[in-house]
């Protein structure tokens, strides 16, 4: 069964890797900097029937189905995916987007899966099972890494389609940053969940996400070791948009404290 979802998704990377129209297929969603492309909307609608077909008694949550239906995520087994993660950066060829496929059973993510097509790498979590990297036919077992903040890189996002979250974003990441070594600033928060799993850095925040961009990075990340909350400290939901603030357990808890002080 997980072979023919990896493979799934694998497929699903390959169909966003072939796209060379992207641009030309873009309709603006609701919210500034809302994109969404042909492709976003075609690679929904592969994964949710080749993963229909493999999980008969699934719900679908996505987020191209125009369907706000994420409280079916606290009920029964049910996927949550985001298609194209990192829509701005697929639709000008920037080279760093994702899929992501989450796997909930009554609120709990139980599997998550991110797969970044441009480096061919698998990021793959099953819970109380670890986090692996599934990459050129090897599979290696991911870790956060050790590093404490002032050894940190800072991974954030800007939740541009929401105003109101500004002046916190770039208050929190100046904070950071006068503690850190560097940040950096992507554009898919599940391959930043992925990058602080893997243990490249230390620290990812973003002000608001919806459950499809953070669901499957954020099981990665807790089965490599890393603690996730949302920036305040409480948990994470699936059922609504929230924040989230993850890292190394260390680097973690330094950047909370330091983001209380705001
Ligand atoms: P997306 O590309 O799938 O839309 C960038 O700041 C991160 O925020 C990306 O992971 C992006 O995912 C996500 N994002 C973009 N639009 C969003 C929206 N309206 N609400 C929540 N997250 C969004
Ligand atoms: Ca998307």
């Amino acid at each position: 069964m997980q072979d023919a979802l990896i493979a799934a998704i694998r497929e699903a990377g390959r169909i966003m890797r072939g796209a060379h129209d992207a641009a030309r297929t873009v309709t603006a969603k609701p919210g500034e900097a809302n994109f969404v492309t042909a492709y976003d909307v075609a690679v929904q609608r592969f994964l949710f029937s080749r993963l229909g077909a493999l999980y008969p008694d699934a719900a679908f949550v996505g987020e191209e189905d125009g369907a706000d239906d994420v409280a079916r995520l606290c009920r029964g087994r049910a996927f949550v995916i985001d298609p194209i993660d990192g829509t701005t950066n697929f639709m000008r060829g920037f080279g760093h987007s994702a899929v992501s496929v989450a796997l909930c059973e009554n609120g709990e993510v139980v599997l998550g899966a991110v797969y970044d097509p441009y480096t061919d790498e698998l990021f793959y979590a099953e819970r109380g099972r670890g986090a692996r990297l599934l990459r050129a036919g090897e599979s290696s077992a991911l870790r956060v890494s050790g590093r404490p903040l002032s050894d940190g890189l800072i991974l954030f996002g800007t939740s541009p389609y929401y105003a109101d979250t500004r002046d916190g974003t770039f208050a929190a990441a100046r904070i950071l940053f006068d503690h850190a070594l560097d940040i950096r600033r992507g554009g898919s928060a599940a391959l930043d969940l992925c990058t602080i799993a893997a243990g490249r850095a230390e620290v990812f925040f973003e002000m608001r996400l919806s459950p499809w961009d953070y669901a499957a990075g954020m099981l990665l990340v807790r089965e490599a070791g890393g603690t996730v909350t949302a920036p305040d400290g409480a948990p994470v939901p699936l059922e609504r948009p929230s924040g989230i603030l993850c890292g190394n357990p260390t680097a973690y808890t330094e950047a909370a404290a330091l983001l209380r002080q705001l």
